[in-house]
């Protein structure tokens, strides 16, 4: 489900994508889809190989012949437009009108932060856009197995595993639940890995990555 137009789209399977509006209910498509998403004030919809939709809130248009892939995150909104993991084809960026390769390898993973998008390509690193070019922001394979990465601050928390100097494995709610940044962080040092007080497996967890 998503937050849409002041209310919640849900996917409900077999009986297709409902509306909820605080008060009633209301069915938007019969198809049971593989990823909801937002962009721009649209709803979009992974109907796997119906292709890719969008909803303005009166129609439904196909914005794309193709079935994303839904291994990790299908859809984020980015800018004023729309980026997709379309699997083995890569990364791409919709503007509304026009789609745009923005990258050739397939995340396993997609977020934002300020206003930058961050894809996991896994062996490769992990790696940011500012919109023109990639950077590799870290060499090292973020984890899938929960959450692996939320807009934290002013930066980035990610769960790099157990690559991680502490080796703590996060819950599958750890980083929603109060990822901290341990204050012990030095001033400058980005990237860095801040310092656990107590056992990490038993004491509420005070470490992270942070930039
Ligand atoms: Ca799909
Ligand atoms: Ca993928
Ligand atoms: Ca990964």
């Amino acid at each position: 489900m998503v937050a849409y137009d002041g209310g919640l789209a849900v996917d409900f399977g077999a009986p297709g994508v409902y509306y909820y509006n605080g008060a009633a209910w209301n069915r938007l498509n019969p198809n049971d889809p593989d990823w909801l998403g937002t962009y721009g004030g649209k709803l979009v919809a992974d109907f796997g190989a119906k292709g890719l939709y969008e909803y303005d809130g009166a129609s439904w248009s196909r914005i794309r012949n193709r079935d994303a892939d839904n291994t990790g995150i299908t859809t984020v909104a980015y800018d004023t437009g729309l980026v997709v993991d379309f699997g083995a084809s890569g990364v791409y960026y919709y503007d509304g009108v026009t789609w745009d390769r923005i990258n050739a390898n397939d995340p396993e993973w997609l977020r934002t932060y300020g206003d930058k998008l961050v894809a996991d390509f896994g062996s490769r690193g992990l790696y940011e856009y500012d919109g023109t070019s990639w950077s590799r922001i870290r060499n090292d394979d973020a984890d899938n197995t929960a959450n692996t990465l939320v807009p934290y601050d002013a930066g980035l928390a990610v769960d790099f595993g157990a690559s991680d100097p502490v080796a703590f494995e996060p819950a599958a709610s750890f980083c929603d639940a109060g990822l901290k940044v341990d204050s012990t962080l030095q001033s400058g040092q980005r990237m860095g890995r801040a310092k656990t007080s107590g056992n990490p497996r038993t004491t509420t967890p005070q470490w992270g990555h942070c930039m």
